[in-house]
């Protein structure tokens, strides 16, 4: 390129058109600008200890209780390592599982030297450990511990039975399957109606209660019930789906063995 036409391509264009150029503000001399002396920093919150060795999840990437339990780890934003028990060849009932858990299902968290059971109770001893998504008063954690056994009586039981049926896990006739469909609707109507008077089903804030019926409510749709004429769980669900952390459970329980 020839010298002339190399100093016109860095000739700002408002000076080729022969208008004046903006003129830039000068900076501020550094002794006029505000700077609050380091002291008056507010310090940044403490970082939770965060140990990755301290939790491992036993279970099953279809098992509605392992994601429940996933669910309340990805939400505390706390990393477990994960140990695949393959149920089609009994590993849950093998003696090395059976000292985990004596009942011989999945899931079992260990959390340091203790193996903790039944997804409810494990919910329960996670929001008091790691003080999330738990009750903040003796009223509140009384109305998490009975959502969460109401969940167990009258949602879970139907919704995974059904679940089971389609997935041909289970087999029973018509008559009982209508008896499940209907107890799962009962209990669809009853949170509906709750839901109408309250954003979130036990508190004012998510809480273990949302998350233990969140696992069930997940599958509804794998057991055939359509929760559309339920406005007030639906828009629940996708409340809860929006919360920092969620995941499917393809999104945060992995199909084998992971070790952190
Ligand atoms: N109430 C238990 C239910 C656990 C459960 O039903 N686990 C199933 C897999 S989703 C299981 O291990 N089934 C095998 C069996 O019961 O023998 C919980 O919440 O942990």
């Amino acid at each position: 390129m020839a010298k002339s036409a190399k100093k016109a391509a860095k000739k700002p264009a408002a000076k080729k058109a022969g208008k004046a150029a903006p003129k830039k503000a000068a900076p501020k001399p550094v002794a006029a600008r505000k700077v609050p002396p380091a002291a008056a920093k507010p310090a940044p919150p403490a970082a939770p200890v965060v140990d990755k060795e301290r939790f491992t999840l036993y279970g099953m990437l279809g098992s509605g209780p392992t994601y429940t339990v996933a669910l309340m780890l990805a939400l505390s934003k706390y990393p477990f390592s994960y140990i695949h028990v393959n149920l089609r060849e009994g590993q849950h009932k093998q003696p090395d599982f059976l000292v985990k858990n004596r009942y011989g299902q999945v899931p079992a968290l260990r959390d340091g030297q203790v193996y903790y059971v039944q997804s409810a109770a494990v919910l329960l001893h996670l929001a008091d450990a790691l003080h999330k998504f738990d009750g903040k008063s003796e009223f509140e954690k009384n109305r998490i511990r009975e959502w969460l056994f109401w969940q167990w009586d009258k949602l879970a039981v139907p919704v995974f039975r059904l679940r089971a049926r389609a997935r041909g896990l289970r087999q029973f006739g018509d008559e009982v399957r209508i008896m499940y469909d209907t107890e799962a609707k009962a209990a669809l109507a009853m949170l509906e109606n709750e839901l109408g008077k309250a954003e979130w089903i036990a508190a004012k804030r998510p809480t273990i209660a949302d998350i233990g019926a969140y696992g069930v409510l997940r599958y509804v749709a794998e057991a055939n019930i359509d929760i559309t004429p339920y406005p007030n769980v639906s828009a629940w669900k996708k409340r809860f789906e929006a919360l920092p952390g969620f995941g499917t459970p393809e999104q945060i329980l992995p199909m084998e063995s992971r070790l952190l």
